[in-house]
């Protein structure tokens, strides 16, 4: 019997990551660069053994069926091959997140049952080795290995594409993100699928990737710079700029709800009041929100004001993978 496991945290991209140059290996049409958060985790033990006739993947407690575990048996076969192993597993996994809100993300969930699955067949992997066999599962789980801030390089090939982490000089644990959990019945299209439909149909997809490399590097001075007005101003920037390519693919769609959009409006409202905070988006209505420690409490306090507190979750930085010792383990 062999097994290992892991804790990861999940990430939130500053500069966004949208669209694929290769669906196989999910290689990036662009870097992009994230911040891990300690709010939400996933902790997933993997066990495997020459008793086991086929691959089970347990999520919260429950045996999840074909479709869900196919996706898992696909990625544990990328570590069978690399530690040549032909033994089934046992997958078990836990989201930990604050409320039951959909925020369980694959980002997390992908880099856990990477660095789990890595461990269990002994195949020692450096962070660089673990992040690009994470970004196999899932393009945004490669960023989940570290701590703090990470950019991932899009490179050209296998080899070439995995994140690496962006020291701060402890800028990163002087922010928070507040999480405005919108609820709405809006029917969800998937980041997979909405990134390649807006690679293959949008008008302003071509626009997106220009100006890519700018807001990178205008993000990574702002960290270099502890400047925090810069990285809103570039973060608020990128998100807005992914969510308008979706409005030019065909069909067109947006991941924005009314809800959305009050929160936004919020915002760029407190701003103007002179409170320093800056919003993001990714492939759903809920509304994230950078500001600073110092300004946290004001700015969860306005939120407040137009929102339940049961939809307002703070985070703060988070750290890196963490591989658990066997006392841990069930
Ligand atoms: C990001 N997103 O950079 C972007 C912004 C959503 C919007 O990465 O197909 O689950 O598994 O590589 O990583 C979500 O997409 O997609 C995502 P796949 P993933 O965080």
């Amino acid at each position: 019997m062999h097994s290992g496991k892991a804790r990861a945290y999940t990430n939130i991209a500053l500069i966004k990551y949208w669209g694929k140059a290769d669906q196989a290996f999910i290689l990036p049409m662009n870097n992009s660069l994230s911040l891990t958060l300690d709010a939400f985790y996933t902790e997933t033990e993997v066990v495997f053994s020459e008793d086991y006739t086929e691959d089970r993947f347990y999520l919260d407690g429950h045996l999840q069926d074909a479709k869900a575990t196919e996706k898992i048996s696909m990625f544990l076969d990328l570590v069978r091959q690399k530690a040549d192993s032909k033994l089934f597993a046992k997958v078990a996994s836990r989201n930990f997140v604050p409320t039951a809100a959909g925020l369980a993300s694959s980002a997390s969930g992908l880099a856990a049952l990477a660095g789990a699955a890595a461990e269990a067949l002994d195949l020692s992997l450096t962070p660089q080795e673990l992040s690009r066999l994470a970004r196999r599962g899932s393009g945004s789980a490669c960023r989940s290995i570290y701590g703090g801030f990470a950019e991932w390089q899009k490179g050209d090939s296998d080899e070439t594409s995995y994140a690496e982490a962006i020291p701060s000089e402890g800028f990163a644990e002087e922010l928070s993100m507040i999480f405005v959990v919108v609820n709405d019945q809006q029917k969800d299209i998937s980041s997979r699928d909405g990134m390649q439909r807006t690679v293959e149909t949008s008008a302003f997809y071509q626009g997106w990737l220009d100006t890519v490399p700018t807001d990178l590097s205008k993000a990574k001075k702002a960290i270099q710079k502890k400047d925090f007005q810069a990285l809103g101003e570039v973060t608020e920037a990128s998100a807005l700029k992914m969510h308008g390519t979706t409005l030019a693919a065909q069909p067109p769609f947006t991941y924005w709800s009314a809800e959305s959009m009050k929160a936004m409006s919020l915002v760029r409202q407190l701003r103007q009041e002179g409170l320093p905070c800056y919003f993001t988006m990714d492939a759903g209505p809920n509304v994230k929100v950078l500001v600073q420690k110092t300004h946290e409490k004001q700015v969860l306090q306005k939120l407040a004001e137009q929102f339940s507190r049961e939809q307002l979750i703070v985070a703060h930085a988070g750290p890196a993978i963490q591989i658990l010792p066997k006392e841990e383990r069930t």
